[in-house]
């Protein structure tokens, strides 16, 4: 397979004003009309022939222009195109498609999800349905008529406002739509089955009513409640904070259990992943509700940044999920704490971000090339992109970004366009001058920046040196210095702030300096994380302890107890590898024991600062990653702390246990999560009578949190008899609920005690696992190979063994989800000679396979490259 370049784009050749479609879904196949009023793009000079993407399983029955049939010779087809050679400036064109969504394993295009007819077109997806120009650029009002039985599909729903419906012969009945947005092929959405709906409606601030939908299996009924409050917090939110207001009268969301991504924007018809729209306590734990809470306004919010305003091909894609993303982390600040919700994105984006700009996938935010558009829905296109988004925002502030933003919406609505035109319409709002900052959408690579600085104490003067570089990434050896904010602030010894304020910097090597302080400050930088860049400064512990204990800023108060973690850990890594014996410094138990007393603190904050880095963490920031010191250390340090604390975590167990009934409210959260993580410690102590009260806590619990919590820290102990018992009994409670489920093969495949792989192996004979569908994947496979490092990389390869095998048989079944699961593979150059070797054995007997999916080929090839 060959790349494709952003540098070869061309504008469409052809448009489409107006597509219609009629679906006749059958239990064997189904057929689609497709009716396209066809025009030449008057942009475009010369005559081009007419190209319709087409994947090889479409099979053709009928192709008419203007009512005149095609013969063979009139149109070519390979795998990918269906080329027309000769066709008039403006012409009707009318396509008879016969497709088998039953035989659908991809999970892109038409499909069946348990007994429901869905779609996924996003990205490509539209051209296993029908012959289209299935690229974002070409934007068409869309007419669909869903047909079929209906007793089996009551439920008929596509985008747009419903217009019409009636019955059709043989029981069968038919439902039209309307949707008078123009939008891309990849938005085009439809359903079908016997579904539940809970409804709703929200007046936007004009005072239009909508009415609000949300779909899912009649026993999920009681679990959609949360969505539906999310939706409407959503609506608020964004015409409050962005000026958006909803267009259609109807907006509906419908869950389904086989779905690759987490949740699909569509026009209107939003489709998501169950796992991010079903919610109840009962079920579901606190972070899944925020999680919930969080796709739920991504999906709504991308109706203006992504429909309304969409991409004009795939290298674009951060424009519209960069600033979405942006978009919802905003919002849960909002509607929760804002410092948790910073740490908890920051936090991913370090460990997981990070590492992929550092690995062979490494691409710009706007990637010049790419083989499989589906690999590049990263955390570099999502997370990263937000980054930027975040950055202009603090160059800009907020109320400069609105006009910004109220710019790009009003010059750009019904449009496909690109991050340039993004940034261009943020320059234009605010006179600024964003050419240098582009180059965060053009370079790939976490950024470094070195901080140095100097005292002159008779003149009261501080100066700050930034130096900034970039490593190199695949395709670029050489980058150019980026414009990033920082900001900072100067902290006294008696804690008080003397200054604050954003550094713009610029250039590869800037001093800055203040004048007039009364003493020589501790520097607090990157404050909020205001770029995603690695920084360094030579600070001393009682510098840290001191941020550790004033700081300002919340973000940066959490992470200066992170950089003394991770300072003591690197240190015990290096220790256990030399073979010395382990031991914990008084300053860190004191520093813990300050915290962990303190109740004047948020507990979600105490839970964060006294919480480990993690492992993947610790591997990220490693030369060469030594998963099994990692793993050491860490256990070795959560129990030391576990030992030398026992009466406060006891302490702060109890304080934060309550007999009230359960409130996903965000103080009840947070009194969750500090209890939790105190039990965890508790039985790092290995006591008897501390697993006595984890078993209490999983049989008493009124709540999945505090129930999961309990079952995910007695199976990770080590009180194996217990753990199984209670898995045997969380199994007998929860066995019909597929979520729950997921979480009982997820718990066990991260279980880091030995032999994991052989109780994976096991439980893939379950009769509840099913390997068609990717979340059962994500919750066993996936998590064994991706949050279970010490069995994953087991010094006999057999980890390895195992996620190849998994590969080489989903490359048909579903390339997608094959080529995600094959990321801890990739990542081999940052392992020991030992495991590089064992690791590229496996990329290369993957690579060897016959018929590889350009999915799979891509990462692999890239990989070994
Ligand atoms: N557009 C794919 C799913 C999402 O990012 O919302
Ligand atoms: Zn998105």
């Amino acid at each position: 397979p060959e790349p494709i370049y952003l540098k070869d784009y061309k504008a469409p050749a052809y448009l489409i004003d107006h597509t219609d479609l009629r679906f006749e879904l059958y239990e064997e196949e189904t057929m689609v009309r497709a009716t396209l009023r066809v025009r030449r793009n008057p942009a475009r000079s010369g005559k081009s022939p007419l190209e319709l993407h087409g994947h090889e399983s479409l099979e053709l029955c009928r192709l008419s222009i203007d009512g005149e049939v095609l013969s063979e010779r009139d149109f070519s087809r390979d795998d990918e195109l269906l080329r027309i050679a000769d066709v008039p400036d403006e012409f009707v064109l009318e396509c008879l498609t016969r497709i088998h969504p039953q035989l659908n394993t991809a999970l892109e295009g038409l499909y069946k999800s348990d007994g429901m007819f869905c779609t996924q077109c996003e990205a490509e997806g539209f051209r296993r349905i029908t012959f289209y120009p299935d690229r974002p650029d070409v934007m068409s009002v869309f007419r669909t008529t869903v047909e079929a039985d209906r007793k089996l599909y009551p439920v008929l729903l596509s985008n747009g406002n419903p217009v019409e419906s009636g019955s059709a012969d043989d029981g069968r009945h038919f439902v039209t739509w309307d949707d008078p947005f123009p939008k891309p092929a990849y938005l085009f959405a439809l359903v079908a089955g016997d579904l539940a709906v809970l409804e709703d409606s929200y007046i936007t601030s004009s005072g239009r009513k909508v009415k609000l939908q949300i779909y899912g299996e009649n026993k999920d009924l009681d679990k959609l409640d949360h969505a539906m409050l999310s939706l409407k917090n959503a609506m608020r939110w964004d015409e409050e904070v962005y000026g958006r207001e909803y267009d259609l009268d109807i907006y509906m969301i419908v869950a389904v259990d086989f779905f690759n991504m987490g949740a699909m924007e569509n026009k209107g018809l939003n489709i998501f992943n169950t796992s991010c729209v079903l919610a109840s306590p009962r079920t579901t734990t606190d972070a899944a509700f925020q999680r919930v809470e969080g796709v739920v306004a991504h999906e709504y919010f991308h109706n203006w940044s992504g429909n309304r305003v969409t991409c004009r091909d795939w290298f674009q894609l951060s424009l519209k999920e960069g600033f979405t993303v942006f978009r919802d982390s905003e919002f849960s600040a909002d509607m929760n704490s804002r410092t948790v919700k910073r740490i908890e994105d920051v936090s991913m984006l370090r460990t997981a971000q990070f590492a992929e700009d550092a690995g062979p996938m490494a691409h710009p935010v706007r990637p010049e090339s790419f083989i499989e558009i589906s690999n590049f829905y990263t955390l570099t296109i999502y997370e990263k992109g937000a980054e930027v988004v975040r950055m202009l925002h603090t160059l800009l502030g907020a109320e400069t970004f609105r006009k910004g933003s109220d710019l790009y919406f009003e010059r750009h609505d019904g449009q496909a366009v690109t991050t340039d035109d993004f940034v261009q319409a943020m320059a234009d709002a605010s006179g600024r001058d964003f050419t240098q900052f582009k180059r965060w959408y053009s370079q790939a690579g976490t950024p470094r920046v070195e901080v140095s600085d100097s005292w002159d104490a008779d003149k009261g003067a501080y100066s700050l040196t930034l130096r900034q570089s970039c490593p190199a990434t695949p395709g670029q050896a050489e980058k150019l210095p980026f414009h990033m904010p920082v900001a900072y602030g100067l902290v006294a010894q008696n804690g008080v702030e003397l200054e604050a304020g954003v550094l713009e910097l610029t250039d590869s090597e800037q001093t800055f300096t203040f004048d007039d302080l009364p003493e020589k400050p501790v520097p607090s930088l990157l404050r909020g994380f205001s770029a995603p860049v690695k920084l360094s400064y030579p600070y001393s512990d009682e510098q840290l302890l001191l941020l550790l204990k004033h700081d300002g800023d919340g973000f940066n108060r959490w992470d200066a107890g992170q950089r003394i973690a991770v300072n003591l850990m690197q240190q015990l890594i290096e220790d256990h590898l030399a073979g010395k014996v382990l031991s914990l410094p008084d300053a860190m138990v004191d520093s813990w024991r300050a915290v962990l007393s303190d109740e004047s603190l948020d507990p979600a904050m105490v839970a964060h600062l006294l919480r480990l880095p993690s492992e993947a963490y610790l591997a990220e920031l490693a030369e060469v990653i030594q998963v099994e010191a990692i793993h050491a250390v860490r256990e070795f340090l959560r129990k030391a702390l576990a030992a030398a604390l026992q009466p406060e975590w006891l302490e702060a167990y109890k304080r934060c246990t309550s007999d009230e009934p359960y409130s996903p409210d965000s103080d009840s959260c947070a009194r969750r999560a500090l209890k939790n993580l105190a039990l965890g410690y508790l039985l790092a102590t290995d006591e008897d009578a501390l697993l006595a009260l984890a078993e209490e806590q999983f049989v008493d619990a009124d709540n999945m949190t505090d129930q999961q919590a309990a079952l995910s820290l007695v199976v990770h102990s080590g009180f194996r008899e217990a753990g199984q018992r209670l898995l045997d009994d969380f199994h007998t409670r929860w066995h019909h609920e597929a979520l729950v489920m997921n979480q009982w093969f997820a718990i066990q495949a991260s279980d880091p005690w030995p032999g994991a792989l052989e109780r994976v192996k096991t439980l893939q004979e379950h009769p509840l696992f099913d390997a068609k569908n990717p979340n059962k994947l994500r919750s066993l496979v996936a998590a064994f190979c991706a949050q279970n490092p010490v069995n994953f990389h087991a010094q006999d390869g057999s980890g390895y063994r195992y996620l190849a095998d998994w590969i080489i048989t989903l490359n048909k079944q579903n390339p997608q989800i094959a080529a995600r699961l094959l990321t801890p593979l990739t990542r081999w150059k940052r392992y020991p000679q030992a495991a590089q070797q064992l690791m590229t054995a496996e990329l290369k007997r993957v690579l060897a396979e016959p018929e590889l999916s350009k999915d799979v080929y891509e990462v692999v090839s890239k990989s070994l490259a």
